[in-house]
């Protein structure tokens, strides 16, 4: 057994183990700010230093700490967002500036100064409705919308900026001795830790030495934040005053706590706020180590009243105090001022880019295990899938499936003929997923590891050598995806004639990418590790597993010329990873408790702009019972990435292994999400073109309803249906909060209607799903399932239309050849909108630039909430040919189901009911 090999064990056996990670007492630059701030030293901003760019406004704010002043700007970026910077104004060297993140550079618009009284500068946009309101001494911005200030700036003076500073020992060489001998002594050094931090076994070196940077937000008025991912955690984000902040630090984390904010895989530096009439959001574009403080003042205080000792109501404003801390980078935040969550949604897509547009048959189920054994393994699982008539898309292979974890190979033994393999899956229109990780194995005979030797590829150690870190393969390097060439060479590799053994229905999943270092500190690299620019790891930790998946999208899209669309999953992830493809929730457990915790995480990635989010069903560790299971199955059907995973140890668990009713009960959730795959699409294609999530928190669909603030048990796909996953083990009954008081919601299996804003009791059997169909919704469904995605391109539609309280509905619909970018560049695609007014459906074109001829029919309609039996149904095709419908309608529902009848998908026409 080699050192790796015992490592796995080790990482495989054990539950988390916390003291591997550090909490925020053993984070030096944490301590630093901390101890600092409460000396109370405040910034001012000398507003005659004012200097008015092309792109910003420019001044200088100096605290009595700070030797030299530092430099802020100010800009107005399109789309109602500000961007405030703040740097040293000549730093000893360049600090690192996240680059790659935002999509292109973003376009500014011109800030009036309108100067306020003495001491104060306004800046506003041009229209005059947002300004930024600049107080001099003590150093604040005010952002004021409307007369009314939304959020402010340094109100709780915690900026804090650590100048860069010449070494202790070269200052020594050049000052005389007494001058550089701190007058801090060794412990407080450590404490302090400013150019070596230890944590257990481990010392970090800082060559740059303290270069912590931190501000504070104060949000008026708000009581409600989201977002920041990722944690296991709930999707409101909760006070950090009694405990630790939440940490944003790329962490693999095997079988992590929930309802912890430690860091895991991946990081978003993106805040929302939400109050009634107003979403707000922050992003704090830095990939350093990064902690955020949360403190939430609710509305209303008790204080004592002026007349007496008696104890009175009073009315205040809530405020939610935000304070960001990082261990580098400069301060670059963006504001995005909405007003409504769709609008911050746009501004944050405006900046880091929309959801990638999947490939149709990502939206399938995925069948994953770590591992499948080998070809005659896949060929069993995958018959298995037929016999028992379960449509899925996807098979997947995990390590094991290389000779010895050398990524781009396959072990001769278990995979002597992958091609041969991937034609059987490609007979029944269904894909291979293949895992690569970035560290590669040390081994001078292995082509990817001598190439990218040679080339100088691996990122380097304090040293100047090859990082070398123990992982899966034993000791490995780590490729630098920071630099540009890296990720070219990288993207190069998976072009068919270099991927052996590949072919076009392979798809890849990054791994281990935060990155997973087995023996390195807190599980990952040294920070004094050195990337492409000399820049240190430090600055750049949380957005490594980014850029690795950034050249393995690009390496697919390479590979087809161009052509086709590519699907990545990754487990580490950063701001505008959603432009590469889709991420999951890592090691999760077969337990109740991380089923339920699925659906905020899903939430939080969901509102940070990452649609393509799932977590691993039936939990990775661990057994689960069948009843979880089946529960799992039944969540996942219903939430974006579905697919089932399991770590190694554990037992078989394919969804026909549990019995014959278990089996069906699977099958009936998986054909669940077979059916609704044309909403799904048309989702996906709203999130990528208009920046809408697909699975959306309520209080996103409801934002002037209180209510719904708090809610993560249940949630939106899309704004047509209400899921409320049962999460409890032996639930006979759920709770399903209805929202919104003008609404009507439908059951979309027994079509009982409730009028919103009330909370229903649902009984519920194992085979139920409590989902609700939104009334003035339409739904496009497939009404025939086939074995995968791609078997069901030609199989007819249904619609499900939901009448409104006035007895209206609306829907779009979506479709393009489900794998090509000719949607994009051709304009090959169809955009339909059904609308359902005065007894009339009507389908017309949503969007005229799109062609795409398609032979599908809609061949049912059901129209949930018609009031009373019509006399009869005609339907007007585009040639003004009218022909009678046959229907049938239940009184006891107030349903209206139409059948035999094939009306082009794709084509003007009407459907009367009188
Ligand atoms: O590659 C093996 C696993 C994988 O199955 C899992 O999904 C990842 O999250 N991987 C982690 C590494 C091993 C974890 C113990």
């Amino acid at each position: 057994m080699d050192a790796a090999e015992k490592e796995e064990i080790s990482v495989e056996d054990e539950a988390v183990d916390k003291n591997i990670f550090k909490d925020c007492s053993k984070i030096a630059f944490y301590r630093r700010q901390k101890q600092q701030l409460s000396k109370k030293s405040t910034y001012r901003a000398l507003l005659d230093s004012v200097t008015e760019g092309k792109e910003s406004t420019r001044f200088q704010i100096i605290n009595e700490a700070a030797k030299v002043p530092l430099l802020a700007e100010v800009y107005g970026i399109e789309g109602n967002i500000f961007r405030l910077k703040i740097n040293e104004e000549t730093p000893l060297k360049p600090r690192y500036e996240v680059p790659d993140v935002l999509t292109s550079k973003p376009g500014t618009v011109r800030l009036i100064s309108c100067s306020g009284d003495t001491g104060s500068l306004v800046l506003a946009n041009g229209k005059g409705d947002l300004k930024c309101h600049i107080t001099a001494n003590p150093f604040k911005i005010d952002l004021v919308s409307e007369e009314e200030v939304v959020m402010s700036i340094n109100s709780l003076g915690q900026l804090y900026f650590e100048q860069l500073q010449i070494p202790p020992k070269q200052r020594a060489t050049k000052e005389n001795e007494e001058d550089t001998s701190d007058d801090t002594t060794q412990e407080n050094q450590e404490e302090l830790g400013l150019w070596e931090e230890k944590f257990r076994n481990f010392v970090d070196v800082k060559d740059n030495g303290p270069a912590s940077i931190g501000l504070d937000f104060s949000l008026h008025g708000f009581e409600h934040v989201y977002g920041i991912p990722q944690h296991a955690e709930s999707h409101q984000l909760k006070n950090t005053s009694d405990g630790d902040a939440y940490r944003l630090y790329n962490l693999d984390v095997y079988g992590y706590k929930i309802h912890d904010k430690m860091g895991i895989y991946g990081s978003v530096p993106y805040l929302l706020a939400h109050k009634l009439g107003r979403t707000l959001g922050i992003f704090w574009l830095n990939a350093s180590e990064t902690l955020v403080e949360i403190n939430t003042e609710p509305a209303v205080k008790y204080a004592l009243t002026q007349t007496g000792p008696v104890v009175a109501k009073q009315k205040v404003r809530s405020q939610t105090d935000v304070h960001w801390m990082s261990e580098s980078g400069i301060i670059d935040v963006f504001l995005l001022t909405g007003p409504t969550p769709s609008d911050v949604f746009k501004q944050y897509s405006y900046l880091t880019g929309t959801q990638a547009m999947p490939p149709l048959f990502s939206l399938g189920y995925h069948q994953c295990r770590w591992n499948y054994e080998d070809e005659h393994d896949v060929k069993a699982v995958d018959a298995g899938f037929d016999e028992h008539d379960i449509p899925y898309d996807v098979m997947w292979l995990d390590i094991e499936h290389t000779e010895g974890k050398r990524y781009f190979t396959w072990d001769k033994k278990r995979f002597p003929n992958p091609k041969r393999m991937q034609e059987l899956l490609r007979s029944k229109k269904r894909k291979l997923v293949v895992i690569s990780d970035p560290h590669i194995k040390i081994d001078p005979d292995y082509l990817v590891y001598a190439k990218a030797k040679e080339q100088g590829f691996f990122v380097r150690n304090h040293e100047g050598g090859d990082f070398e870190g123990v992982c899966w393969p034993g000791l490995s390097s780590y490729l630098d995806f920071t630099s540009p060439k890296v990720r070219e060479w990288y993207s190069s590799l998976f072009a068919f004639s270099v991927y052996q053994g590949s072919t076009d229905i392979l798809y890849i999943w990054n791994d281990m990418n935060e990155p997973s270092v087995f023996r390195g500190p807190e599980l990952t690299m040294q920070k004094n590790a050195i990337h492409h620019g000399n820049w240190e790891h430090r600055e750049l930790h949380n957005i490594y597993g980014f850029y690795q998946q950034m050249a393995t999208a690009e390496g697919l899209i390479q590979r087809s010329k161009g052509k086709e669309r590519p699907f990545v999953l990754t487990r580490s992830f950063f701001a505008g990873s959603q432009k590469y493809g889709a991420v999951w929730t890592g090691d999760n457990t077969a337990e109740w408790s991380y089923l339920k915790i699925s659906i905020p995480m899903l939430l939080t990635l969901s509102v940070t702009g990452i649609s393509f989010c799932g977590a691993d069903v039936g939990g990775f560790i661990g057994n689960p019972e069948a009843e979880l299971l089946v529960r799992w199955y039944q969540a996942g059907a219903y939430q974006p990435f579905f697919r089932g995973h399991a770590t190694k140890n554990t037992k078989r668990r394919e969804p026909w292994l549990f019995g014959e009713e278990h089996t069906r009960l699977i099958q009936e959730a998986i054909r669940e999400r077979y059916t609704l795959l044309p909403y799904w699409y048309s989702l996906f294609y709203s999130a990528h073109v208009a920046s809408q999530p697909v699975m959306r928190p309520l209080w996103v669909e409801f934002p002037d309803e209180l209510e719904t603030f708090g809610v993560e048990d249940e949630y939106m796909l899309g704004s047509a249906l209400l899921v409320h996953p049962v999460t409890e083990p032996k639930a006979t009954v759920v709770d399903v909060f209805l929202p919104g008081s003008s609404e009507v919601w439908y059951d979309s299996k027994t079509f009982a209607h409730w009028e919103g804003a009330c909370t229903v009791k649902i009984p519920v059997a194992l085979d139920t799903i409590p989902v609700f169909q939104r009334g003035g919704s339409v739904v496009p469904i497939k009404t025939t399932i086939g074995r995968s995605t791609g078997c069901m391109t030609d199989s007819p539609y249904g619609l499900w239309v939901a009448l409104s309280t006035k007895g209206s509905a609306v829907g779009e619909f979506y479709l393009d050849d489900g794998h090509s970018f000719q949607y994009l560049h051709q304009k090959q695609f169809l955009h339909r909108k059904f609308s359902f007014a005065s007894g009339v459906l009507i389908n017309s074109c949503a969007d005229k630039r799109g062609h795409y001829p398609s032979k599908c029919v809609v061949e049912q309609i059901l129209v949930l909430g018609l009031k009373k039996q019509p006399s009869s149904v005609t339907s007007h095709s585009p040639d003004g040919k009218a022909q009678p419908v046959a229907f049938t309608y239940c009184a006891k529902t107030s349903t209206l189901t139409l059948e035999k009848f094939s009306l082009n998908i794709g084509a003007d026409w009407k459907v009367q009911i009188q």
